[in-house]
């Protein structure tokens, strides 16, 4: 049975966007921090993933969840305008759109080439570096760990290669889109840490430099947050990876990137 939330799409409107959360999750942190950074109006309604107990619990979908996103996942942004619905997901996507949809303050580069520099940052590490993460946590084989390890290794010196030469952000002096799609998975280094022995390598300084100087923005801060209260935001994030790290996981995402 689905978790008693009220059905949010009752109420969306032109002036106010609907945002579907979910505390642990990585894709939908991106959209989150996006939208503190653009200043829009939003409601954030948070869908539990897990029971108590921690175990996938898909049954607290509920069905308007699942109208909006029929893949089921979050993040997810909706709204209507002269009475059609609008909805939107996949974390990429919903930032781009939010930057159509309210371009200033800007979170893309002005130069039409920069700004399709930042979109192949963004594909590059969607495509290689985020299914590593999680095929680090997933897989029990040690050969399996160890080319997941050495693609997260060879993905980063490439990401340390191609940081702007003066920072203090990816792309230089303004944060963009780019910072927000890579960092909330630096955020979870420390689950990598926990579970696997894996930390960022010592080469990697300015990536190291630029996680410490971004997770101090408000944005981030705000986005950083236990849903468990009895727990630390780090422990938290222990507790939700742990079913990743004994293959235990049962979530659509575990299945994206078993293999
Ligand atoms: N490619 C998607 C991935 C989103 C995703 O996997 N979200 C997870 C939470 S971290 C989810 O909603 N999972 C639902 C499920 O496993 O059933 C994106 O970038 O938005």
């Amino acid at each position: 049975m689905s978790e008693h939330l009220e059905d949010p799409t009752k109420h969306l409107s032109s002036d106010k966007l609907l945002f579907l959360n979910s505390m642990e999750c990585p894709f939908a942190q991106r959209t989150w921090i996006a939208l503190i950074e653009k200043q829009v109006q939003y409601s954030k309604v948070d869908i539990n993933l897990r029971n108590d107990a921690g175990q996938y619990a898909p049954e607290n979908k509920p069905e308007w969840f699942l109208r909006l996103n029929p893949n089921g996942k979050v993040p997810v942004l909706a709204y209507e305008e002269e009475r059609t619905i609008h909805q939107i997901y996949e974390s990429n996507i919903c930032n781009e759109f939010l930057e159509d949809y309210q371009p200033s303050p800007s979170l893309l580069p002005p130069h039409p080439a920069v700004r399709a520099r930042a979109r192949i940052i963004i594909a590059r590490f969607s495509e290689n570096f985020v299914p590593a993460f999680y095929r680090l946590l997933l897989r029990q084989d040690t050969e399996g760990q160890q080319q997941a390890a050495e693609t997260l290794r060879a993905e980063l010196q490439w990401l340390e290669a191609h940081f702007d030469s003066m920072g203090p952000h990816f792309m230089g002096t303004e944060f963009s889109l780019v910072d927000i799609s890579l960092l909330p998975f630096f955020l979870r280094f420390g689950v990598l840490q926990h579970y696997r022995g894996f930390s960022l390598p010592s080469e990697c300084q300015k990536l190291a430099a630029w996680v410490q100087e971004v997770s101090k923005r408000a944005s981030v801060q705000e986005t950083s947050v236990s849903a468990k209260p009895e727990l630390s935001y780090q422990n938290y994030l222990t507790w939700v990876y742990q079913r990743y790290a004994d293959a235990s996981a049962k979530s659509t995402s575990a299945a994206d990137f078993k293999d």
